[in-house]
């Protein structure tokens, strides 16, 4: 009402306006915005940043190369900042002079890559929100760094072992974890090996060697050197890999587990995730240094820099590590640059650490900078681009995997709890004094109030 009531008002006016210079107003704001358009259409079309310019990652900038080469030590000097290896630029282009680099991938096999990435990709989102829910106690997602756990996971061998940190649920899936799996832990179920002992994530299996997921920070890397230690004196052409973060570098179990590795020559994969945060810690306030890569030949490991959001260099990197490892007998060491695109678990904050605005100017935030260069964005590009990929497939495998999570959650829900007697078994063969107290003080206390244990089992208490 109000607008039609000025409109008399304003009418005179218009009238009296030269008609020509109304025309060319809108005609300017028009071609205004088509400039503004065909920029950003233009800035999306090119590689952001071409080889030779300074990566943007958080955790440690340097020129990009498409040099796969590994720096030796006591051969290679070590530049000030160590470059980073890629092979696709952020469009899913493979970059001039890389390749050769590009590893040979059947469409089987780079689709199976695809389709791992995009299951992580919605089991995350299904079961933070459960979390949120207060269906399960904690989670952690793996969002952006799809790629870095993926590709390497598809680059090794399936009984190579695995001592993973937390956030490589890629690695899970990639080895035939199934979503009920994971949501049997995650829920604390019966069907749980491990009997609801450990910590949501927390997950492991011996027969797809892979040793469980510790809460003790970097305790996997002291591990993974012994256990590339017994494959090389057993003359089992294996390797072990430990996964870890770069806030994690920080503990002294990673320094000791690099020399140790390099003193005996464990055949083993130090694979670096630095994705720039870690729990209320930039990576400015972790360290100094050129991100983590300098520390591998410091101690006497061949050591590459790869950019860990193309998938394509990190399949090809972790390769030849291996490669190094067997024919060496000798470990090496990987950092994977890539960005944690959501907060280090629910029980965080990253607001009150991670930096708000993006590295380029054009960009709402750092965070919305990095989803456009997502692993599974740019992988998918790369595919697209030689027939193999299209959006109603991702679409499909979406859908497939939200339901599957979706139902997986449903069923772990309903899952009987596990047995109370779980609380006293694995850990000693013959359960002490101060074990049998305990029990006996449950047994009792489970007597006394039956209605708030209806869930749970007392046999063998
Ligand atoms: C020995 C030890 N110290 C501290 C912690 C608490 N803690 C758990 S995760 C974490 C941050 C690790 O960050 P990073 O290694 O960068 O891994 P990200 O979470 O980024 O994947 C900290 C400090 C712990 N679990 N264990
Ligand atoms: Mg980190």
């Amino acid at each position: 009402m109000r607008s039609l009531r000025s409109l008399p008002r304003r009418l005179p006016q218009l009238a009296r306006a030269p008609r020509r210079s109304l025309c060319t107003a809108r005609l300017s704001d028009l071609e205004l915005e088509n400039a503004r358009l065909r920029e950003e259409i233009a800035r999306l079309r090119q590689p952001t940043r071409p080889t030779g310019e300074s990566t943007l990652f958080v955790g440690a900038k340097s020129s990009y190369t498409t040099s796969m080469d590994f720096w030796y030590p006591h051969v290679d000097n070590v530049p000030a900042a160590m470059p980073c290896f890629r092979i696709m630029d952020d469009l899913g282009r493979v970059v001039p002079g890389a390749e050769a680099h590009v590893p040979a991938l059947s469409r089987e096999h780079a689709l199976a890559c695809m389709h791992t990435m995009l299951r992580v990709n919605e089991f995350d989102k299904i079961f933070l929100d459960a979390q949120r829910q207060g269906r399960i106690s904690f989670y952690l997602t793996g969002r952006g760094e799809e790629g870095a756990t993926v590709g390497s996971a598809a680059a090794l061998q399936p009984d190579d072992w695995v001592l993973p940190q937390y956030r490589e649920l890629g690695v899970f899936f990639w080895r035939g974890f199934t979503f009920q799996e994971v949501a049997n832990q995650l829920c604390a179920t019966a069907h749980d090996p491990a009997h609801g002992r450990q910590l949501p994530l927390h997950i492991g299996s011996k027969e797809r060697c892979i040793l469980y997921v510790k809460s003790t920070l970097a305790t996997q890397a002291p591990h993974a050197t012994g256990v590339a230690l017994h494959m090389k004196r057993t003359r089992q052409p294996r390797i072990s890999i430990a996964y870890f973060g770069e806030g994690t570098a920080s503990h002294g179990d990673i320094p000791s587990a690099l020399n140790i590795a390099a003193v005996h020559g464990s055949p083993m994969i130090f694979f670096c995730r630095n994705n720039g945060y870690a729990i209320s810690t930039n990576a400015k306030d972790q360290y100094r240094s050129d991100g983590i890569a300098p520390r591998g030949p410091a101690f006497g490991l061949p050591t590459i820099r790869i950019d860990g959001n193309d998938l394509l260099a990190v399949v090809a990197a972790t390769k030849k590590a291996r490669d190094i490892c067997l024919n060496e007998g000798r470990p090496c060491l990987i950092e994977a640059m890539t960005y944690r695109i959501g907060a280090h678990s629910t029980s965080d904050d990253d607001t009150k650490y991670r930096t708000r605005d993006a590295p380029i100017e054009g960009w709402d935030s750092e965070r919305a900078f990095w989803e456009a260069r997502s692993p599974i964005i740019r992988f998918g590009r790369y595919l697209a681009s030689r027939g193999w990929w299209n959006t109603q497939m991702e679409d499909y495998l979406r859908t497939q995997a939200r339901r599957d999570a979706i139902a997986s959650l449903n069923v772990a829900s309903q899952a009987p709890r596990p047995a109370a007697v779980h609380m006293f078994t694995d850990v000693y063969d013959k359960l002490d004094w101060n074990g049998e107290q305990q029990r006996a003080a449950l047994r009792e206390h489970f007597e006394r109030y039956p209605e708030h244990y209806s869930e749970w089992s007392r046999e063998g208490l």
